[in-house]
């Protein structure tokens, strides 16, 4: 489901109601929304020749963390990355907000990149069972956000989600086969393959908001060039960690009032992280 935001929309920075309605709707019963190219062509460039070099030396000093030629890394907390089309776009707000509560909490700012050469990852969910002790759905406490810094094309290695009822599924399923493991519940890796799924091709500065528990899995870059996804998790109030992002205090003191709300339990008044620290 993907949604293009209408010229008032843009104007005003706002939701009509009707498309926050179905958004959110869409998250809770889906488990994910998409919301088509967002943030603007030249902010985007800025972004990803401010990320590109970063994660170079990244690699360069770490290595790939998440299966061949391909890596997560932690995104400094400074310009431009900390936009705040970024860390507190108002359409994906006020999504989360009404699924979240508005006093949900960004405890994550980060990336994943699928270089050329890259290969399928396990199909898996991002976390472990919140009662492990409960065969019963829960509602939506953790939402990722995934920005484009490029068009993902079937080339190029786009993510690839299990919608329609993975992120409530009560089987225990929430578990991470990522490495390598079989969930003794439910073998989510087999159970994928015959099951309805979706590669979520979308124009740079999209935004796509899901259900951390939703399955998922990284497929093959098979293009020249990286593919990256800026990756946000927003949470609710009580839930999840908290003070590893590294903020200078003057980077707080000058964000918006929201993200100074968003990021609110992070490490404040600490030297800004650089990925490989
Ligand atoms: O953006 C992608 O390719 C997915 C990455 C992913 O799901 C992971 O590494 O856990």
């Amino acid at each position: 489901m993907r949604i293009q935001l209408t010229e008032q929309e843009r104007a005003e920075r706002k939701l009509h109601p009707e498309t926050l309605a179905i958004a959110a709707e869409q998250v809770r019963a889906n488990g994910y929304i998409l919301f088509e190219k967002v943030l603007d062509e030249d902010k985007i460039k800025t972004i990803r020749a401010a990320f590109d070099p970063i994660f170079d030396e990244y690699i360069s000093r770490k290595g790939y963390n998440t299966g061949t030629n391909r890596a997560q890394m932690h995104l400094p907390f400074m310009q431009p990355f900390i936009d705040e089309d970024v860390i507190c776009n108002p359409f994906a707000m006020e999504v989360i907000d009404e699924i979240l509560g508005k006093d949900n909490r960004c405890t994550y700012f980060a990336s994943d990149t699928p270089m050329p050469g890259s290969d399928y990852q396990n199909v898996h969910c991002d976390l472990m069972p919140l009662f492990p002790e409960l065969a019963v759905p829960l509602p939506p406490f953790s939402l990722v956000v995934n920005i484009p810094l490029v068009d993902v094309t079937e080339e190029n290695g786009p993510l690839e989600i299990w919608p329609g009822g993975t992120h409530q599924n009560p089987d225990r399923a929430n578990h991470d086969t990522l490495d390598g493991s079989v969930n003794p519940h439910l073998h989510i890796v087999r159970a994928a393959e015959h099951m309805y799924s979706e590669k979520l091709y979308m124009p740079a500065g999209s935004i796509v908001i899901r259900d951390i528990r939703m399955w998922h899995r990284g497929t093959p870059n098979r293009s020249n060039d990286r593919r990256t996804n800026l990756a946000m998790i927003f949470n609710r109030s009580w839930y999840g960690g908290g003070s590893y992002i590294q903020i200078p205090q003057e980077t707080y003191d000058a964000l918006p009032a929201r993200a100074r709300e968003l990021f609110r339990t992070e490490r404040i008044g600490w030297p800004v992280r650089m990925p490989w620290e």
